[in-house]
């Protein structure tokens, strides 16, 4: 009987993913939420390095960062309905974009957040054309992983839940922008595994007042 823990934080976009990922393969697992102002003596020791969740602990053993949770899920929980396409090329794809979503969608979202005039001007621009970008990848396909529910869809369906605080933030409509991008969340919405892990919006926006007001003091 396996053992699965996963570490995890209400509202972290990376901490959906590997949630989103157990949900999708049936596995049965424990979740615990961690105060990231407190961590627990558990998470500094499952992740000495980076000190972030999520973490999945399998029998034991801490596997860290969130598109390599995934893939472990994937590959360990193999007799469901992949994430992975079985084409190496369409593989090295799935991980390009996953890869793209990491190193521009968050830390945009940050220079934008955090800063006025000009660089946040700047940073809207940036997270609009990066979102135009991802539709553009999705095309007229029905999911990333095409007709499958895949790794990409995996890793940019949290962002979702953030839609709402992006657009308040920087006074744009994803709908308006970005109408393909948002016709495939909703689909993506239409699955249990998805709309149940997924936070409410606006909850999300509160808490994201919540923690700038907390910087700003
Ligand atoms: N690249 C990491 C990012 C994880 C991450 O940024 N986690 C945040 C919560 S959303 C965290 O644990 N932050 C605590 C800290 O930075 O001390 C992944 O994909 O798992």
């Amino acid at each position: 009987m396996d053992e699965v823990v996963l570490l995890d934080t209400w509202g972290s976009m990376f901490g959906m993913r590997a949630w989103i990922a157990l949900e999708e393969k049936g596995v049965k697992y424990e979740r615990k939420e961690e105060d990231l102002s407190k961590k627990s003596p558990l998470l500094l020791q499952m992740n000495p390095i980076h000190k972030k969740i999520p973490v999945l602990i399998h029998n034991g053993k801490p596997i860290s960062e969130s598109a390599i949770i995934v893939q472990y899920i994937d590959e360990v929980w193999n007799h469901n309905p992949p994430f992975m396409p079985s084409d190496p090329y369409e593989r090295a794809q799935a991980r390009f974009w996953v890869d793209y979503i990491d190193a521009k969608v968050y830390p945009t979202w940050n220079k934008m957040w955090l800063s006025e005039g000009e660089e946040h001007e700047a940073g809207k621009k940036e997270l609009i054309s990066i979102f135009k970008q991802l539709e553009e990848t999705l095309g007229d396909k029905p999911f990333y992983g095409n007709e499958m529910f895949g790794f990409v869809d995996i890793a940019l369906i949290p962002f979702y839940s953030w839609f709402y605080t992006f657009e308040t933030y920087g006074n744009f409509e994803m709908e308006a922008e970005c109408p393909k991008l948002v016709a495939w969340a909703k689909r993506c919405m239409q699955r249990e595994t998805v709309s149940t892990i997924l936070p409410n919006e606006k909850e999300v926006y509160n808490a994201v007042v919540e923690m700038k007001k907390n910087i700003e003091t």
